[in-house]
């Protein structure tokens, strides 16, 4: 049985999941008290979600858990294999949705939101959101013409950046245009991302709470 430590980005392989029809467990970890989670620091001792536990196997970091997942159990439609045209745009934005936009969206969260007054850094703060935009560029410029990110299908590149994009969305440190608001109404419009919701009661509390498209 394969089991998701955390929520959090954690929604990505659980929606990648659900769209596999795979089963799984999700193990909720509250952040805010993770010094005393000894059974999830037994599985991630740095602490941070999202973990994936597959028998033995352990790991960390939601693109890699994504990659893994769909090279291990056959990703359907969902990858991109090496010999396709879109396989290096499918890379691409699977991996900018972490490395460009949610990474950099967390420095804005903490910078804006968690850090008490005398601690927040405009400067790097700034450097964070200048950063999402112009990744944020490439994804627009991509979607004007395409229904989605690779191979004009829904893949797990999609996944990847619906999320970071729901994460700014959500902690209210970024708009979308009209361009990122129907493409996240096509991808959050998949009964995967329905039920991975029903998985996800903290996401789901938040998202309720959160401005929405
Ligand atoms: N690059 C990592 C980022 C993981 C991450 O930032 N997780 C957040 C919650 S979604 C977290 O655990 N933050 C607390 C921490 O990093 O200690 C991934 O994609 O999994």
């Amino acid at each position: 049985m394969l089991t998701v430590y955390g929520e959090g980005r954690g929604f990505r392989v659980v929606w990648l999941l659900e769209e596999l029809g795979l089963a799984y467990r999700l193990r909720p970890v509250d952040l805010f008290a993770v010094e005393n989670d000894r059974d999830f620091l037994a599985i991630n001792p740095a602490g941070f979600i999202p973990a994936l536990q597959d028998g033995e196997t352990i790991m960390v970091e939601s693109i890699a858990i994504l990659q893994y997942l769909l090279a291990r159990y056959g990703s359907g439609s969902l990858g991109v294999d090496p010999d396709d045209p879109a396989f290096a745009s499918y890379l691409q934005f699977l991996h900018l949705g972490e490395a460009g936009l949610a990474g950099p969206m967390n420095a804005v969260i903490v910078g804006r939101q968690f850090a008490p007054e005398a601690e927040r850094n405009v400067r790097v703060t700034r450097w964070a959101r200048e950063t999402f935009e112009s990744r944020l560029g490439l994804v627009i410029r991509r979607l004007k013409d395409h229904p989605y990110l690779a191979a004009d299908r829904f893949t797990a590149a999609d996944i990847s950046v619906s999320y970071a994009l729901l994460l700014g969305l959500r902690t209210g440190n970024y708009v979308p245009g009209s361009v990122e608001r129907d493409y996240l109404a096509r991808t959050t419009a998949h009964h995967a991302y329905a039920r991975a919701m029903e998985s996800c009661q903290a996401t789901k509390a938040w998202a309720a709470r959160s401005p929405g498209l």
